[in-house]
Protein backbone atom coordinates (compact mmCIF):
# COMPACT_ATOMS: atom_id res chain seq x y z
CA UNK A 1 0.00 0.00 0.00
CA UNK A 2 1.34 3.16 -0.76
CA UNK A 3 0.89 5.65 2.16
CA UNK A 4 0.60 9.76 2.18
CA UNK A 5 4.17 10.67 3.40
CA UNK A 6 4.30 14.26 3.10
CA UNK A 7 1.63 16.85 1.64
CA UNK A 8 2.68 20.63 1.66
CA UNK A 9 1.05 23.91 0.51
CA UNK A 10 2.55 26.50 -1.43
CA UNK A 11 1.56 30.15 -2.01
CA UNK A 12 2.66 31.56 -4.73
CA UNK A 13 2.21 34.65 -7.09
CA UNK A 14 3.15 34.11 -10.30
CA UNK A 15 1.03 37.59 -11.14
CA UNK A 16 -1.35 36.43 -9.30
CA UNK A 17 -2.09 34.24 -6.00
CA UNK A 18 -2.30 30.85 -6.17
CA UNK A 19 -2.30 28.14 -3.53
CA UNK A 20 -1.14 24.39 -4.94
CA UNK A 21 -1.30 21.19 -2.19
CA UNK A 22 1.31 18.69 -2.85
CA UNK A 23 0.44 14.87 -1.77
CA UNK A 24 4.00 12.88 -2.03
CA UNK A 25 3.36 9.04 -1.54
CA UNK A 26 5.95 6.25 0.03
CA UNK A 27 6.23 4.80 -3.10
CA UNK A 28 7.71 7.91 -4.39
CA UNK A 29 4.47 9.48 -6.81
CA UNK A 30 3.70 13.21 -5.95
CA UNK A 31 0.17 14.96 -7.31
CA UNK A 32 -0.84 17.95 -7.39
CA UNK A 33 -4.63 20.27 -6.26
CA UNK A 34 -5.45 23.32 -6.71
CA UNK A 35 -7.04 25.46 -3.55
CA UNK A 36 -6.87 28.82 -4.64
CA UNK A 37 -10.04 31.15 -3.47
CA UNK A 38 -9.82 34.25 -4.26
CA UNK A 39 -9.32 36.90 -2.60
CA UNK A 40 -9.40 34.47 0.64
CA UNK A 41 -6.23 32.64 -0.20
CA UNK A 42 -4.27 32.22 3.29
CA UNK A 43 -7.98 31.01 5.21
CA UNK A 44 -8.01 28.03 2.99
CA UNK A 45 -4.07 26.97 3.28
CA UNK A 46 -4.36 27.70 6.87
CA UNK A 47 -7.17 25.14 6.68
CA UNK A 48 -5.28 22.48 4.95
CA UNK A 49 -2.14 22.91 7.12
CA UNK A 50 -3.71 23.24 10.38
CA UNK A 51 -6.88 21.06 10.37
CA UNK A 52 -6.33 18.66 6.99
CA UNK A 53 -3.10 17.55 6.30
CA UNK A 54 -2.14 16.03 9.70
CA UNK A 55 -5.08 13.64 9.29
CA UNK A 56 -3.97 12.96 5.77
CA UNK A 57 -0.17 11.37 6.68
CA UNK A 58 0.31 7.71 6.41
CA UNK A 59 -3.63 7.24 4.50
CA UNK A 60 -3.71 4.66 1.90
CA UNK A 61 -3.23 7.67 -1.10
CA UNK A 62 -5.63 5.18 -3.58
CA UNK A 63 -8.55 5.23 -1.33
CA UNK A 64 -9.90 9.04 -2.67
CA UNK A 65 -13.54 8.20 -1.64
CA UNK A 66 -12.84 7.28 1.55
CA UNK A 67 -10.76 10.05 2.25
CA UNK A 68 -13.33 11.93 0.56
CA UNK A 69 -16.04 11.29 3.05
CA UNK A 70 -13.61 11.29 5.84
CA UNK A 71 -12.74 14.97 5.50
CA UNK A 72 -16.33 15.50 4.50
CA UNK A 73 -18.16 14.07 7.55
CA UNK A 74 -15.59 14.33 9.52
CA UNK A 75 -15.41 18.02 9.91
CA UNK A 76 -19.06 17.60 11.18
CA UNK A 77 -19.22 21.67 10.04
CA UNK A 78 -20.44 20.76 6.32
CA UNK A 79 -19.60 22.92 3.16
CA UNK A 80 -19.51 26.28 2.63
CA UNK A 81 -16.02 27.79 0.39
CA UNK A 82 -12.95 26.90 2.73
CA UNK A 83 -13.56 23.65 3.25
CA UNK A 84 -14.88 22.64 -0.13
CA UNK A 85 -11.52 24.18 -1.28
CA UNK A 86 -9.68 22.34 1.12
CA UNK A 87 -11.12 18.75 0.01
CA UNK A 88 -10.55 19.90 -3.63
CA UNK A 89 -7.10 19.87 -3.26
CA UNK A 90 -6.69 16.70 -1.53
CA UNK A 91 -9.32 15.15 -4.60
CA UNK A 92 -7.10 16.72 -7.28
CA UNK A 93 -3.70 15.28 -6.00
CA UNK A 94 -4.75 11.89 -5.56
CA UNK A 95 -6.92 11.44 -8.60
CA UNK A 96 -3.24 12.97 -10.07
CA UNK A 97 -1.42 10.25 -7.98
CA UNK A 98 -3.73 7.49 -9.08
CA UNK A 99 -3.53 8.14 -12.91
CA UNK A 100 0.22 8.20 -12.24
CA UNK A 101 0.37 4.85 -10.84
CA UNK A 102 -2.18 3.55 -13.58
CA UNK A 103 0.56 5.87 -16.12
CA UNK A 104 -3.23 6.50 -17.75
CA UNK A 105 -4.14 10.17 -18.22
CA UNK A 106 -6.98 10.58 -15.87
CA UNK A 107 -9.82 11.03 -18.44
CA UNK A 108 -9.40 7.41 -19.02
CA UNK A 109 -9.85 6.56 -15.68
CA UNK A 110 -13.22 8.72 -15.52
CA UNK A 111 -14.87 6.38 -18.60
CA UNK A 112 -12.36 7.45 -21.20
CA UNK A 113 -12.83 10.37 -23.31
CA UNK A 114 -17.05 10.87 -24.42
CA UNK A 115 -15.26 14.03 -27.13
CA UNK A 116 -12.56 14.38 -28.98
CA UNK A 117 -11.57 17.59 -27.56
CA UNK A 118 -13.50 20.43 -25.41
CA UNK A 119 -14.97 23.52 -27.06
CA UNK A 120 -14.02 26.16 -24.87
CA UNK A 121 -15.32 30.05 -24.61
CA UNK A 122 -12.86 32.96 -24.97
CA UNK A 123 -13.68 36.50 -23.44
CA UNK A 124 -14.35 39.58 -25.85
CA UNK A 125 -14.12 42.74 -24.10
CA UNK A 126 -13.98 46.50 -24.51
CA UNK A 127 -14.87 49.85 -23.21
CA UNK A 128 -17.89 49.80 -25.74
CA UNK A 129 -20.00 47.95 -28.03
CA UNK A 130 -17.92 48.28 -31.22
CA UNK A 131 -14.63 47.31 -29.14
CA UNK A 132 -16.21 44.37 -27.89
CA UNK A 133 -17.31 43.27 -31.64
CA UNK A 134 -14.11 43.95 -32.70
CA UNK A 135 -12.65 41.57 -29.93
CA UNK A 136 -14.96 39.18 -30.60
CA UNK A 137 -14.08 38.53 -34.91
CA UNK A 138 -10.41 38.78 -33.69
CA UNK A 139 -11.48 35.56 -31.17
CA UNK A 140 -14.10 34.15 -34.07
CA UNK A 141 -10.83 34.39 -36.29
CA UNK A 142 -8.53 32.34 -33.79
CA UNK A 143 -11.29 29.35 -34.34
CA UNK A 144 -12.93 30.22 -31.08
CA UNK A 145 -16.85 28.34 -31.64
CA UNK A 146 -18.40 30.00 -28.51
CA UNK A 147 -17.24 33.80 -27.34
CA UNK A 148 -18.51 35.36 -24.08
CA UNK A 149 -19.13 39.07 -24.45
CA UNK A 150 -18.70 42.14 -22.08
CA UNK A 151 -18.94 45.80 -22.94
CA UNK A 152 -18.19 48.86 -20.85
CA UNK A 153 -21.26 50.77 -19.79
CA UNK A 154 -21.45 54.52 -20.54
CA UNK A 155 -21.67 56.69 -17.38
CA UNK A 156 -19.95 53.89 -15.51
CA UNK A 157 -15.63 53.98 -14.67
CA UNK A 158 -15.42 50.41 -14.20
CA UNK A 159 -17.83 46.81 -15.37
CA UNK A 160 -17.30 43.56 -14.64
CA UNK A 161 -15.27 41.90 -17.26
CA UNK A 162 -14.01 44.50 -18.95
CA UNK A 163 -10.06 44.42 -18.66
CA UNK A 164 -7.40 46.52 -18.99
CA UNK A 165 -5.18 44.17 -21.22
CA UNK A 166 -6.82 42.60 -24.49
CA UNK A 167 -6.35 38.73 -22.99
CA UNK A 168 -5.39 39.14 -19.30
CA UNK A 169 -8.12 40.00 -16.76
CA UNK A 170 -7.61 40.13 -13.47
CA UNK A 171 -10.17 41.42 -11.08
CA UNK A 172 -8.44 40.90 -7.94
CA UNK A 173 -7.17 44.17 -8.27
CA UNK A 174 -5.79 45.66 -5.30
CA UNK A 175 -4.32 45.68 -1.43
CA UNK A 176 -7.57 46.77 -0.54
CA UNK A 177 -11.26 46.15 -2.29
CA UNK A 178 -11.69 48.66 -4.93
CA UNK A 179 -14.95 50.32 -4.64
CA UNK A 180 -16.94 50.26 -8.06
CA UNK A 181 -20.01 52.03 -8.74
CA UNK A 182 -23.15 49.83 -10.43
CA UNK A 183 -26.41 51.21 -12.26
CA UNK A 184 -29.07 48.60 -13.49
CA UNK A 185 -30.60 51.05 -15.68
CA UNK A 186 -27.63 52.15 -17.46
CA UNK A 187 -26.60 48.30 -18.11
CA UNK A 188 -29.63 47.13 -19.23
CA UNK A 189 -29.74 49.55 -21.92
CA UNK A 190 -26.30 48.70 -23.18
CA UNK A 191 -26.58 45.06 -23.37
CA UNK A 192 -29.13 43.82 -25.69
CA UNK A 193 -27.35 46.70 -27.79
CA UNK A 194 -24.54 45.04 -27.69
CA UNK A 195 -25.71 41.60 -29.25
CA UNK A 196 -27.52 43.24 -31.65
CA UNK A 197 -24.18 44.38 -33.24
CA UNK A 198 -22.68 41.34 -31.93
CA UNK A 199 -24.71 39.29 -34.39
CA UNK A 200 -24.44 42.00 -37.22
CA UNK A 201 -20.81 41.48 -37.26
CA UNK A 202 -20.19 37.62 -36.40
CA UNK A 203 -23.34 35.94 -38.01
CA UNK A 204 -24.79 32.91 -36.61
CA UNK A 205 -22.12 30.24 -36.59
CA UNK A 206 -21.02 31.09 -32.95
CA UNK A 207 -22.21 30.88 -29.75
CA UNK A 208 -22.54 33.83 -27.56
CA UNK A 209 -22.26 34.24 -23.92
CA UNK A 210 -22.63 37.12 -21.28
CA UNK A 211 -22.64 36.93 -17.37
CA UNK A 212 -24.54 39.12 -15.42
CA UNK A 213 -22.47 38.50 -12.34
CA UNK A 214 -25.05 38.56 -9.78
CA UNK A 215 -26.39 41.91 -10.10
CA UNK A 216 -29.87 41.41 -11.25
CA UNK A 217 -33.22 40.87 -9.39
CA UNK A 218 -35.51 38.07 -10.97
CA UNK A 219 -38.21 40.62 -12.64
CA UNK A 220 -34.74 42.43 -14.75
CA UNK A 221 -33.71 39.04 -15.40
CA UNK A 222 -36.73 37.92 -16.85
CA UNK A 223 -36.35 41.43 -19.34
CA UNK A 224 -33.35 41.06 -19.78
CA UNK A 225 -33.52 37.38 -20.95
CA UNK A 226 -36.96 38.08 -22.92
CA UNK A 227 -34.95 41.18 -24.30
CA UNK A 228 -31.92 39.18 -25.48
CA UNK A 229 -34.12 36.31 -27.31
CA UNK A 230 -33.46 37.49 -30.64
CA UNK A 231 -29.83 36.94 -30.29
CA UNK A 232 -29.88 33.21 -29.19
CA UNK A 233 -27.64 33.28 -26.79
CA UNK A 234 -25.84 30.09 -25.69
CA UNK A 235 -26.46 31.41 -21.99
CA UNK A 236 -26.89 34.21 -20.07
CA UNK A 237 -24.49 33.49 -17.03
CA UNK A 238 -25.56 34.23 -13.03
CA UNK A 239 -28.25 36.67 -13.86
CA UNK A 240 -29.12 36.75 -10.10
CA UNK A 241 -27.48 36.04 -6.50
CA UNK A 242 -28.29 32.60 -6.68
CA UNK A 243 -28.38 32.59 -2.82
CA UNK A 244 -32.62 31.94 -3.08
CA UNK A 245 -32.71 29.14 -5.81
CA UNK A 246 -36.48 30.12 -6.20
CA UNK A 247 -35.94 33.30 -8.04
CA UNK A 248 -34.89 31.68 -10.78
CA UNK A 249 -38.60 30.17 -11.20
CA UNK A 250 -39.68 33.88 -11.86
CA UNK A 251 -37.12 34.20 -14.68
CA UNK A 252 -38.06 30.72 -16.36
CA UNK A 253 -41.67 31.90 -16.42
CA UNK A 254 -40.59 34.62 -18.67
CA UNK A 255 -37.71 33.49 -20.87
CA UNK A 256 -36.44 31.30 -23.05
CA UNK A 257 -32.87 32.70 -22.84
CA UNK A 258 -30.76 29.66 -21.49
CA UNK A 259 -29.50 30.51 -17.93
CA UNK A 260 -25.99 29.69 -16.45
CA UNK A 261 -24.91 29.53 -12.90
CA UNK A 262 -22.77 27.82 -10.40
CA UNK A 263 -19.40 29.20 -10.30
CA UNK A 264 -19.60 30.15 -6.14
CA UNK A 265 -21.35 27.03 -5.81
CA UNK A 266 -19.37 24.64 -3.57
CA UNK A 267 -22.00 21.26 -3.13
CA UNK A 268 -24.51 19.68 -4.92
CA UNK A 269 -26.92 20.75 -2.41
CA UNK A 270 -26.22 24.80 -3.81
CA UNK A 271 -27.77 23.38 -6.69
CA UNK A 272 -30.03 20.90 -5.98
CA UNK A 273 -33.16 22.63 -6.53
CA UNK A 274 -32.21 24.80 -9.19
CA UNK A 275 -31.10 21.42 -11.37
CA UNK A 276 -34.15 19.30 -10.13
CA UNK A 277 -36.71 21.93 -11.25
CA UNK A 278 -34.76 22.63 -14.20
CA UNK A 279 -34.26 26.35 -13.53
CA UNK A 280 -31.38 26.33 -15.04
CA UNK A 281 -29.46 25.22 -18.30
CA UNK A 282 -25.74 24.92 -17.12
CA UNK A 283 -24.14 23.95 -14.02
CA UNK A 284 -20.93 26.37 -13.66
CA UNK A 285 -19.45 24.47 -10.30
CA UNK A 286 -15.68 22.94 -10.85
CA UNK A 287 -13.25 21.22 -10.22
CA UNK A 288 -11.69 23.40 -7.11
CA UNK A 289 -14.34 25.20 -5.62
CA UNK A 290 -16.91 21.98 -5.54
CA UNK A 291 -15.12 19.45 -3.72
CA UNK A 292 -13.00 18.28 -6.15
CA UNK A 293 -13.85 15.90 -9.48
CA UNK A 294 -15.56 13.14 -6.80
CA UNK A 295 -18.07 15.59 -6.18
CA UNK A 296 -17.73 17.46 -9.26
CA UNK A 297 -18.96 13.74 -11.11
CA UNK A 298 -21.85 13.83 -8.86
CA UNK A 299 -23.13 16.69 -9.49
CA UNK A 300 -22.72 16.12 -12.89
CA UNK A 301 -24.86 12.76 -12.82
CA UNK A 302 -27.48 14.38 -11.15
CA UNK A 303 -27.52 17.63 -13.61
CA UNK A 304 -27.66 14.89 -16.51
CA UNK A 305 -31.06 13.59 -15.07
CA UNK A 306 -32.64 16.58 -15.55
CA UNK A 307 -30.97 17.52 -18.77
CA UNK A 308 -28.44 20.19 -16.91
CA UNK A 309 -25.40 19.92 -19.25
CA UNK A 310 -21.59 21.73 -17.31
CA UNK A 311 -20.05 24.84 -18.06
CA UNK A 312 -17.11 24.63 -15.78
CA UNK A 313 -15.53 27.91 -14.08
CA UNK A 314 -12.31 28.82 -15.99
CA UNK A 315 -11.40 32.43 -15.02
CA UNK A 316 -7.37 33.20 -14.18
CA UNK A 317 -8.09 32.46 -10.35
CA UNK A 318 -8.71 29.21 -10.99
CA UNK A 319 -4.68 28.01 -11.41
CA UNK A 320 -3.81 25.12 -14.06
CA UNK A 321 -3.94 22.62 -12.17
CA UNK A 322 -7.64 23.18 -12.17
CA UNK A 323 -7.49 23.73 -15.73
CA UNK A 324 -6.14 20.54 -16.23
CA UNK A 325 -8.39 19.01 -14.24
CA UNK A 326 -11.52 20.53 -15.22
CA UNK A 327 -10.52 19.45 -19.16
CA UNK A 328 -10.13 15.84 -18.04
CA UNK A 329 -13.03 15.69 -16.20
CA UNK A 330 -14.83 17.96 -19.59
CA UNK A 331 -13.46 15.16 -22.09
CA UNK A 332 -15.36 11.92 -20.34
CA UNK A 333 -18.58 13.28 -19.00
CA UNK A 334 -21.64 12.56 -20.98
CA UNK A 335 -23.42 15.62 -19.99
CA UNK A 336 -20.74 18.29 -21.16
CA UNK A 337 -22.11 22.04 -22.47
CA UNK A 338 -18.72 23.70 -22.01
CA UNK A 339 -15.45 25.24 -20.55
CA UNK A 340 -14.61 28.58 -19.78
CA UNK A 341 -10.97 29.50 -21.12
CA UNK A 342 -9.13 32.63 -19.82
CA UNK A 343 -5.72 32.08 -20.92
CA UNK A 344 -3.11 32.49 -18.33
CA UNK A 345 0.04 34.59 -18.45
CA UNK A 346 3.19 33.49 -18.97
CA UNK A 347 4.54 34.21 -15.89
CA UNK A 348 1.98 31.61 -14.06
CA UNK A 349 2.30 29.12 -17.42
CA UNK A 350 5.82 28.88 -16.29
CA UNK A 351 5.33 28.02 -12.81
CA UNK A 352 2.92 25.18 -13.59
CA UNK A 353 3.95 23.38 -16.68
CA UNK A 354 1.32 21.71 -18.30
CA UNK A 355 0.26 19.33 -21.00
CA UNK A 356 -2.91 20.64 -21.63
CA UNK A 357 -3.54 22.27 -25.41
CA UNK A 358 -5.36 24.61 -27.31
CA UNK A 359 -6.49 24.26 -31.44
CA UNK A 360 -9.31 26.00 -32.76
CA UNK A 361 -11.47 26.71 -30.29
CA UNK A 362 -11.23 23.41 -28.26
CA UNK A 363 -8.44 22.15 -25.64
CA UNK A 364 -7.38 18.75 -25.04
CA UNK A 365 -5.89 17.39 -21.48
CA UNK A 366 -3.03 15.74 -23.25
CA UNK A 367 -1.85 12.09 -22.83
CA UNK A 368 0.38 12.49 -20.06
CA UNK A 369 -0.15 10.21 -16.83
CA UNK A 370 -2.59 11.85 -13.87
CA UNK A 371 -3.36 15.59 -14.64
CA UNK A 372 -0.36 16.70 -16.63
CA UNK A 373 0.11 19.17 -14.62
CA UNK A 374 2.41 20.01 -11.77
CA UNK A 375 4.16 23.11 -9.96
CA UNK A 376 7.99 24.39 -10.42
CA UNK A 377 8.36 24.42 -6.70
CA UNK A 378 11.83 26.34 -7.47
CA UNK A 379 10.15 29.31 -9.45
CA UNK A 380 7.09 28.99 -7.32
CA UNK A 381 9.44 29.93 -4.17
CA UNK A 382 10.13 33.44 -6.15
CA UNK A 383 6.93 34.69 -6.45
CA UNK A 384 6.26 35.74 -2.85
CA UNK A 385 1.97 36.04 -2.07
CA UNK A 386 0.77 39.37 -2.73
CA UNK A 387 -2.24 40.53 -1.04
CA UNK A 388 -5.26 41.07 -3.67
CA UNK A 389 -9.30 41.69 -2.93
CA UNK A 390 -11.65 41.63 -5.41
CA UNK A 391 -13.68 44.88 -6.00
CA UNK A 392 -17.01 45.56 -4.24
CA UNK A 393 -19.97 47.82 -5.74
CA UNK A 394 -21.72 50.32 -4.73
CA UNK A 395 -25.24 51.59 -6.29
CA UNK A 396 -24.73 55.77 -7.43
CA UNK A 397 -26.08 56.66 -4.14
CA UNK A 398 -23.57 54.95 -1.88
CA UNK A 399 -25.36 51.61 -1.44
CA UNK A 400 -23.48 48.77 -0.75
CA UNK A 401 -24.77 46.52 -3.95
CA UNK A 402 -23.32 42.93 -5.34
CA UNK A 403 -20.23 42.62 -7.58
O1 LIG B 1 -12.73 35.28 -8.58
C1 LIG B 1 -13.88 35.73 -9.21
C2 LIG B 1 -13.84 35.36 -10.68
O2 LIG B 1 -13.52 34.03 -10.85
C3 LIG B 1 -15.16 35.65 -11.35
O3 LIG B 1 -15.45 37.00 -11.20
C4 LIG B 1 -15.06 35.28 -12.82
O4 LIG B 1 -17.43 35.44 -13.08
C5 LIG B 1 -16.36 35.03 -13.48
C6 LIG B 1 -16.34 34.20 -14.68
O5 LIG B 1 -17.42 33.92 -15.19
O6 LIG B 1 -15.26 33.84 -15.12
MG1 LIG C 1 -19.06 34.35 -14.00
Amino acid sequence: MAKIERARVLVTCPGRNFVTLVIETSDGVRGVGDATLNGRELAVAAYLNDHVLPCLIGRDAQRIEDIWQFLYRGAYWRRGPVTMTAIAAVDTALWDIKGKVAALPLYQLLGGASRESVMVYGHANGNSAEETVERALDYKQQGYKAIRLQSGVPGLASTYGVSKDRYFYEPADADLPTENVWSTEKYMRVVPELFAAARDALGWDVHLLHDVHHRLTPIEAARLGNDLEPYRLFWLEDAVVADNPESFRLIRQHTTTPLAVGEIFNSIWDAKLLIQEQLIDYIRATVVHAGGITHLRRIASFADMFNVRTGCHGATDLSPVTMAAALHFDLSVPNFGVQEYMRHTEETDAVFPHAYSFENGAMHPGEAPGLGVDIDEKLAAKHPYRRAYLPVNRLEDGTMFNW
